[in-house]
């Protein structure tokens, strides 16, 4: 298997997690976004999103789409569980991980995609639409700080899927000045937690 990777991107990094996580190394390839490189012909073969991360498997074919990457290497290696043990675990963080997907890493990349340089150019930007997705951005941090005052966790009492896809859109957040309020003492904790464990800086 061959991990094609942008080491910034807040998508790459939730897989680049995982696998530490789960004690796992990938052989990592490095995309030059930047300058492109993820949209040449030899890309959009592999992604014709354009986008990354990528999972290239022996056989030549590839699974894109970060989650989609995460359950494929779930099933290869099941332990430790990120993604639930029994049938009701696994209803649970999946329901986290599209809450924590829908509702606060996507508002947080559309921050980042209408009003970042690295877009410019690459999309239509629309500053109103940065703008918006900025307060449903917290919003949304509003939101799972009340929730992280019964929990340590955000699907429960284990770190999960769920975790990953926040902090991941946190560590974004950081970039684009939307940093958790001093106010939501829970969120923060979770966050300062979230950031010690030493898979953090995968
Ligand atoms: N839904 C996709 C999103 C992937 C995505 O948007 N990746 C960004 C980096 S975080 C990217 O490749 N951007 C480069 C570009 O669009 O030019 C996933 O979860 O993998």
């Amino acid at each position: 298997m061959l991990l094609h990777d942008l080491t910034p991107g807040m998508h790459p990094r939730r897989v680049r997690i995982f696998l530490a996580e789960k004690g796992l190394s990938l052989p990592r390839r490095e995309v030059d976004a930047a300058g492109r490189a993820n949209q040449t012909p030899e890309f959009l073969r592999l992604n014709p999103l354009g986008r990354l991360p990528v999972l290239e498997l022996d056989d030549g074919s590839t699974v894109t789409e970060s989650l989609a990457i995460c359950r494929y290497l779930e099933a290869l290696h099941p332990e430790p569980p990120l993604m639930g043990r029994t049938a009701r675990e696994a209803a649970q963080v999946e329901m986290w991980t599209l809450r924590m997907e829908f509702e606060l890493s996507r508002p947080i990349a559309e921050v980042f995609l209408h009003g970042s340089e690295f877009y410019r150019g690459r999309v239509e930007q629309v500053p109103e639409v940065a703008q918006h997705a900025r307060s449903r951005a917290l919003a949304a941090m509003a939101w799972l700080d009340g929730e992280l005052a019964g929990r340590e966790f955000i699907a429960g009492p284990a770190y999960s899927m769920a975790d990953i896809v926040a902090q991941c859109a946190l560590v974004l957040g950081k970039a684009v000045g939307l940093r958790v309020p001093p106010e939501m003492t829970h969120l923060a904790r979770w966050f300062a937690a979230v950031s010690a464990r030493p898979t953090a800086r995968a």
